[in-house]
């Protein structure tokens, strides 16, 4: 390492405090360990019926390998999408793959992506459409009862989860459907005490607003839920999250490699890149979200190779313009230690000073805040030595778990950061900088 310490120091300019806002939301342990997955993937597995079915291939371990080595750390299966066919066979509807013949009458793909999960050390999540398209009962109060019972199965018998996910939508043309969230949510807490609860509200975490990959570059991890329902909430309001929210609720960026959410041959030139990946990771992770990459298996059950490499290119890039922190030596131990924990307490109106021992070169930077005492900074500034005085960088807003910052080339032997407004003394956890692969 070339940059030891020559200097490291506090530049207390202004200093000022704010009347204390004591009570910050905080995130719960299965929050706080959620958020540091950072990426995971989402698989939409298309078969809409028995007959369809029947003569499909899938292979849970090639999916959930290429997931892990992509350096994802959950996977969240479709058990059921909109048109209520079941990837496992439930006892409540004949709509399920025990329905389809021979071949795979007596497969059950959520046993079957469980047991590669815990083969690869990943984190399970299961996805079941409250929105039915074939359930008779749908939108009477009996749909409730048929939902519940299909939740209980999926959580009782698949093992630990990691996350449970509710999404909102439903078709234009559905009945209306009284859902009983708050019953839903009660049997995840009682079945799987450890997983979080993903809808557009929550309870644990929340939708980013939209289906782009793209969090707000404000990116507060709280909301006051107030009137709104899954399938009824403002996008723009998720997008940001509110500074005043009342409870911590961070988001997640679900998003497609694909234009669709299922496969579909005629989308194969449609991949996304390594390097469109890399910069939807730059705006979610990189914007105090986590990213949930949706990877849709092709007909032979498996992610094909077009999509694979693209998972591998963006994975080796995102290691390659990370790879190494100029600040390590530079900054003090705890602000490069990859340990949100041991952070380094800088007020509102104080700035911190990192010189190196010979001019670094950088264009991306990396801010965390230890979110385990909760999101506070509100502005920020970072600002570089030019020889003779300090010349800006960037002005950010929010950092949360994660903000990375695509910067002009900077040549330099000292930066600065000062926190311009926060609700209390900022916690910075981590701070690097990068030089990005030429491959972004
Ligand atoms: C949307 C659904 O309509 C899509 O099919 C997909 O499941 C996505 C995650 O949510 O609302």
């Amino acid at each position: 390492m070339l940059n030891k310490i020559v200097l490291l120091g506090f530049a207390l300019c202004a200093s000022y405090t704010l009347p204390a806002q004591s009570k910050l939301p905080l995130p719960t342990k299965n929050q706080l360990a959620w958020q540091q997955t950072e990426t995971n993937g989402f698989v939409h597995f298309g078969a809409n019926n028995p007959a369809a079915f029947k003569n499909a291939y899938f292979d849970a371990k090639q999916i959930v390998r290429t997931m892990k080595e992509a350096g994802f750390k959950i996977v969240v299966f479709t058990a059921k999408h909109h048109a209520g066919f079941c990837l496992w066979p439930s006892k409540y509807t004949d709509n399920t793959i025990a329905s389809s013949g021979e071949r795979n009458g007596n497969r059950d793909l959520v046993r079957e992506m469980a047991d590669a999960c815990k083969e690869y050390g990943m984190g399970l999540g299961l996805y079941l459409s409250p929105w039915d398209g074939h359930e008779p009962t749908y939108g009477t109060p009996a749909y409730n009862d048929f939902y519940k019972n299909q939740l209980r199965e999926l959580l009782s018998n698949y093992g630990p989860l990691a996350e449970v996910w509710f999404d909102g939508y439903k078709g234009p043309n559905a009945k209306p459907m009284d859902y009983d969230w708050q019953g839903y949510f009660k049997i995840v807490r009682e079945l799987q005490p450890n997983a979080v609860i993903f809808s557009d509200i929550g309870p644990d975490v929340r939708w980013v607003g939209n289906e782009r990959g793209n969090a707000s570059e404000t990116s507060w991890s709280t909301i006051s839920v107030g009137t709104m329902l899954p399938g009824k909430a403002k996008p723009a309001y998720l997008n940001t999250g509110d500074a005043g929210g009342e409870k911590w609720m961070a988001s997640e960026t679900d998003v497609s490699i694909r234009p669709g959410w299922f496969y579909n041959p005629a989308q194969d030139a449609q991949i996304k890149t390594g390097k469109d990946l890399m910069n939807i990771y730059y705006q979610s992770v990189g914007r105090n979200s986590v990213l949930l990459l949706n990877v849709p298996p092709n007909r032979y059950g498996v992610i094909s190779d077009a999509d694979r490499q693209s998972l591998m290119d963006f994975k080796s890039i995102r290691e390659e313009t990370f790879k190494t922190n100029l600040a390590k030596g530079a900054a003090p131990d705890q602000l490069t230690d990859n340990n949100l924990a041991s952070s380094l307490t800088i007020n509102e109106g104080a700035s911190k000073e990192i010189s190196f021992s010979q001019p670094v070169q950088f264009d991306r930077v990396m801010l965390q805040e230890n979110i385990a005492d909760g999101q506070r900074q509100v502005a920020g500034k970072l600002e570089y030595w030019d020889g003779q005085q300090w010349q800006l960088i960037s002005q950010l807003s929010t950092i949360g778990y994660k903000r990375l910052l695509k910067v002009k080339p900077v040549s330099t032997q000292k930066v600065r950061y000062t926190v311009v407004q926060a609700k209390l003394p900022v916690e910075l956890a981590e701070i690097g900088f990068y030089k990005a692969s030429s491959r972004e």
